[in-house]
């Protein structure tokens, strides 16, 4: 026998997966997880069983409530599952499936519309951060179609966005956990820094690389990732993460200088294959990164003038903005993050999973 559960499978950003109303899961955490590894078809490459898509970025789930947080209109749990383990990781943030959180509560009834457009405050539960999502809401429905880009998703869309109110020290301890904003290890300079996303940013020289390698060819090279895996490990360490072999993150960034009319060129590792694009608060921490003197892309980065940055971030399949708002008393301090994304409500309906695994 199987089981229906009510899911929006959408496109957040660059990333795609199932949303559920928090109420249509089971309360226990334990039983949650085997239901959503279930829902995906993980563990296996192919996630042939399941809604997955056979790559991280395809293995995302998305579980929003209405919250309880005065001034706060929705609280937003991310949960990353992998096409080959049977992990459920609520750690980290998603900043790109973040994006889908306002639309599925507009579609599913959760929040309302408020005219033209509707911004509403959006608690991410899996570091206690908070942003405000505007989204377009002619006639009161949620319009996907509009003339916005984002590097990675053909086509055009309408415009969500999002501005990010504190993202310091999301999973780390604090911005920059090793207390320092460059240190050696394993014998590379790199910049540990958590603006929203724990990153290690070092430069693909460091490691006999250009940092404009293809995706394929990154993904292909055995040698280099094993290399960035154990620099990864080490980090960990120095980042009071512990052990982080089973973990997602630090994720791991390499970079270059800008080529294309941005500001500084990436190539990230999300940890153990490349992006192809790059996540929304890794690229939120690599811009921080950007403007802090002395880290790893100081003389690297091509960073403009004023308290007001915009920073562009190249990846493989183009660029990503980050709007960075920076504290007048003190420069190096990044206040406020905005940035554009998209999302598409791709199919509303049921998943089905093994009724035995609803079952107390
Ligand atoms: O950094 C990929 C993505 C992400 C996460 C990853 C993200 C973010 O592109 O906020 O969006 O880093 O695993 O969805």
């Amino acid at each position: 026998m199987q089981t229906p559960i009510k899911t929006l499978f959408m496109r957040g950003g660059t990333s795609r997966g199932p949303f559920f109303l928090e109420s249509d899961l089971p309360a226990e955490q334990a039983q949650r997880d085997k239901v959503l590894l279930a829902v995906m078809g993980s563990p296996d490459p192919r996630q042939i069983d399941g809604l997955g898509g056979g790559h991280p970025l395809t293995s995302k789930v998305g579980i929003v409530r209405k919250s309880a947080v005065p001034g706060v209109d929705l609280d937003f749990l991310f949960a990353q599952l992998q096409p080959n383990k049977d992990t459920v990781d609520t750690t980290p943030n998603c900043g790109n499936m973040l994006a889908a959180v306002v639309p599925f509560a507009l579609e599913t009834g959760l929040a309302s519309a408020q005219g033209e457009q509707t911004t509403l405050r959006v608690l991410t539960l899996n570091t206690d951060m908070q942003c405000d999502i505007t989204v377009q809401t002619p006639g009161g429905q949620v319009a996907y179609e509009g003339d916005a880009r984002i590097d990675g998703v053909p086509g055009t869309s309408a415009p969500i966005t999002i501005n990010f109110l504190d993202t310091a020290g999301s999973v780390c301890a604090g911005l920059l956990p090793t207390g320092q904003v460059r240190d050696v290890i394993d014998g590379v300079e790199v910049t540990c820094i958590d603006n929203g996303m724990p990153l290690v940013l070092f430069k693909a020289q460091a490691v006999g690389r250009t940092g404009y390698e293809t995706v394929e060819a990154l993904n292909a090279d055995t040698e280099l990732k094993q290399r960035v895996e154990r620099l990864r490990i080490a980090c960990g360490h120095a980042m009071g993460l512990g052990d982080v072999t089973s973990k997602n993150y630090p994720k791991m960034t390499l970079i270059a200088a800008p080529r294309d009319g941005g500001n500084i060129s990436t190539r990230s590792f999300i940890p153990h294959v490349c992006h192809d694009a790059i996540g929304v608060l890794a690229a939120v921490t690599v811009a921080t990164a950007c403007v802090l003197r002395g880290s790893v892309a100081d003389g690297l980065a091509i960073v403009p003038e004023g308290e007001a940055k915009v920073i562009s971030v190249e990846h493989p399949t183009g660029e990503f903005s980050v709007d960075l708002a920076l504290d007048p008393a003190d420069p190096q301090k990044v206040v406020r993050a905005a940035l554009l994304r998209t999302a598409r409500l791709i199919m509303r309906g049921e998943v089905m999973v093994p009724q035995s695994l609803l079952e107390k």
